[in-house]
């Protein structure tokens, strides 16, 4: 199934610190700084920012996954140099910007998750639709070691998977949640064997990929959104929504596929 990738060209394809190809619909953007554990320069976050920016119009959903033996090892610590008040603030800024075109940009994003995922890493993770966790993966927030706080959106993003307790315990205490722990803390929606993560993300993306653009980009945008207001204004929000969406022809269409027998039912997977 992974053999049909092939690079992307143009753009996309100058960005070294990221191996991105392409199947059809479903991107796949691979972390490229295995020596480095695929720590997050600046260099890397602004390329995952042009990525996210400029996929191709027939991209529907994407996997990201880390190459080497690790997805991330968050901020690169190397570049971690003392800025005044304001050059901190945009530093940070820059990440938001970046993960923030992940959680709410074209195309849905499924994150394969092995190895460490620490800090940034997954601060990076909570920004995609979907998380995958093979055995090996591991998550920790050693932000309190380093003497630092986060800036890659985790303080907003990870509390709501996994609760603004379990997220404390880990930065206070230096916890390390595996893969199963992880799993049953709300932090991953799969857990995978070793070796079987990048199969089951591009199967999930392919799944993505075959639903209306426009049932992708409501649950990606409005969602999120819907959540963060009161239930009042949720409930109005979801009505324009569900209105915006089901007055496409693509949903008029797939409607009446079902009603003529040509849609498939909804069965236990
Ligand atoms: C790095 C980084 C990094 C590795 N920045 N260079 N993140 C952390 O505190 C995690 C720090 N890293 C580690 O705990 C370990 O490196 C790992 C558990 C991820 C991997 O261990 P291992 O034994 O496989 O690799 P290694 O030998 O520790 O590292 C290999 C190389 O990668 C080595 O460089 P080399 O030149 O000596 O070969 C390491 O220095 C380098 N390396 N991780 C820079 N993080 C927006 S705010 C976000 C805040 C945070 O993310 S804080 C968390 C930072």
């Amino acid at each position: 199934m992974t053999s049909s990738f092939e690079p992307i060209t143009g753009l996309l394809a100058t960005l070294d610190l990221l191996q991105i190809s392409q199947a059809g619909a479903v991107m796949h953007v691979r972390l490229n700084r295995p020596a480095k554990r695929n720590a997050i320069s600046d260099a890397l976050v602004q390329q995952i920012h042009t990525c996210m920016i400029n996929l191709p119009e027939s991209a529907r959903a994407m996997v990201v996954s880390g190459a080497g033996d690790h997805f991330c090892a968050g901020l690169d610590l190397s570049e971690l140099v003392q800025r005044d008040m304001q050059g901190a603030i945009l530093h940070s800024r820059m990440w938001h910007a970046a993960f923030d075109a992940i959680q709410f940009g074209t195309v849905p994003v499924v994150a394969v998750l092995h190895g460490a995922v620490v800090g940034g890493g997954l601060e990076l993770a909570a920004a995609c639709q979907i998380r995958v966790a093979e055995d090996s993966a591991y998550f920790g927030l050693p932000e309190g070691q380093r003497g630092i706080f986060m800036g890659g959106g985790g303080s907003v993003r990870i509390p709501r998977l996994m609760g603004t307790a379990r997220m404390s315990d880990m930065m206070l205490t230096g916890r390390v949640y595996d893969a199963d722990e992880g799993d049953r803390a709300g932090l991953v929606q799969y857990r995978v064997r070793d070796g079987e993560g990048l199969a089951k993300g591009i199967a999930l993306a392919q799944k993505m990929a075959a639903n209306a653009p426009m049932t992708a980009f409501a649950v990606m945008h409005a969602l999120p959104r819907i959540v963060e207001q009161s239930p009042s204004e949720g409930l109005f929000t979801e009505s324009l929504m569900a209105a915006a969406a089901s007055n496409t022809p693509e949903a008029q269409a797939r409607l009446r596929a079902f009603l003529e027998g040509k849609a498939a039912k909804v069965t236990k997977s």
